[in-house]
């Protein structure tokens, strides 16, 4: 039996983030009555060459930050473009978004319309065939890796008002036997760290990514705190390791880079020789964006010291582009990469770099962005393409733990 799939009609609607900003979110009909939803996400630290985010300019409305016209494209001038299209025909569907957009970096209709659009086709088809998403996505044998939590329970950088310059410390318990033991794992150190900071009168109010935000002497305090919560909590390093979002492209500036919030300037070599220091005092298994997206010798470098013993993960240095990752792959920079189907703009183009990744040998962690909304497609997206990690933020506040407790469910029902 053929079953009609066409895409009917979509509406878009303007909606908040988790940070108060707006964003979109899209619902796609098709003809056979199937539809589906999906919203995109937001980031502050942000690559230089991510797909362009598109909002309103309009001051008198969200400080300029509206996506009302955004939304209103969306239904006047994509969908008589895509109306009639097979939703199980997502290839295709995204070649006409790109097609239609025309410009190098999505920035006519903007890498959110088009993402909104490609994601809720795909839940609109899924639906039809009452299939769960990630088996949707990952077919039959795709869809069979859960992956291992990094959760972001101390928060710096951009995403917090403290005094700290790296933006995200994790936790990673790469020791626990499913998906639910790391999440329980994960929330037990979650609250250990919280009566940590209590008992020693700092803050536990927390930064936008649901971790806490505490002023601290050094950094170096931080991974102190996660040891000491990881053991009061009443496991060891060995089953939970700790991973490190430095964003280190927030800190280039001249060829050297500038620690904003400790004002302290250091050059690259001094800067790999402190990693160095931290991967032999502490437990740590991760460290993304060590280095800023400019800087591809210290990339090169650090890749040849480090690269053997840990993940060196390129978020600003591959922004989810297929092209981009494959530069990096023939100069040997990074052996991981974050996939942000945010920063690219649509499910296909994320797909092929997730394959490129693959193909080459390197990690592939799914996440999320510091501006989100309770959205979990990248849950059912990890599980699909197997990746080893799924990076949401604390266990903790609405948006962060949708992603987590979809894949709880997917655990219980796989
Ligand atoms: C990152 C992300 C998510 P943002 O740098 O990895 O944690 O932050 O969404 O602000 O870019
Ligand atoms: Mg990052």
């Amino acid at each position: 039996m053929v079953i009609n799939k066409k895409i009917n009609s979509l509406r878009a609607f303007e909606i908040l983030d988790s940070r108060g900003i707006p964003t979109v979110n899209v619902h796609v009909c098709l003809e056979n009555g199937a539809s589906g939803s999906a919203s995109v996400p937001s980031g502050a630290s942000t690559g230089e060459r991510e797909a362009h985010e598109r909002r309103d300019g309009d001051l008198f409305r969200y400080h300029g930050k509206g996506t009302e016209k955004v939304c209103r494209d969306i239904e006047e001038k994509i969908l008589p473009f895509i109306k009639g299209i097979d939703a199980g025909e997502q290839m295709l569907l995204d070649e006409r978004l790109l097609a239609l957009d025309g410009s190098e970096n999505k920035e006519v209709f903007g890498a959110n319309a088009l993402l909104a659009v490609s994601l809720a086709t795909a839940r609109a088809c899924a639906n039809t065939y009452g299939l769960p998403l990630y088996r949707y996505l990952g077919g039959l044998y795709g869809a069979s890796v859960r992956p291992i939590p990094m959760m972001n329970i101390l928060n710096g950088g951009r995403h917090a008002e403290n005094n700290i310059d790296i933006q995200e410390f994790m936790i990673v318990p790469i020791g626990a036997d499913s998906f639910s033991e790391a999440v329980r794992i994960g929330s037990e150190i979650y609250h250990a760290l919280r009566e940590l900071l209590k008992k020693r009168g700092l803050s536990v109010s927390v930064g936008d990514e649901g971790g806490f935000a505490p002023n601290l002497n050094r950094d170096e305090d931080a991974l102190d705190f996660l040891t000491e919560a990881i053991e009061t909590a009443g496991y060891n390093t060995d089953s939970v390791g700790i991973a490190l979002d430095v964003a280190a492209s927030e800190w280039e500036k001249d060829g050297r880079y500038v620690l904003p919030k400790r004002a302290l300037s250091q050059t690259c070599e001094e800067l790999i020789g402190k990693f160095e220091m931290l991967c032999v005092n502490y437990p740590i298994l991760s460290l993304e964006d060590p280095l800023g997206e400019h800087d591809r010798e210290g990339w090169k470098t650090i890749t040849e010291k480090l690269g053997k013993r840990i993940m060196l993960v390129g978020d600003d240095l591959f922004v989810t582009n297929r092209k981009l990752l494959a530069h990096g792959i023939l100069e040997g920079l990074a052996n991981a990469v974050l996939v942000k189907p945010n920063q690219i703009g649509t499910l296909t183009e994320t797909m092929y770099t997730v394959r490129l990744a693959q193909e080459n040998g390197y990690r592939v962690i799914l996440s999320h962005r510091s501006g989100e909304t309770c959205d979990s497609f990248i849950s059912d997206l990890a599980v699909a393409v197997g990746a080893q990690f799924l990076k949401a933020g604390a266990p903790a506040r609405g948006e962060r733990v949708a992603k987590y407790n979809r894949l709880l469910k997917i655990e219980k029902t796989f």
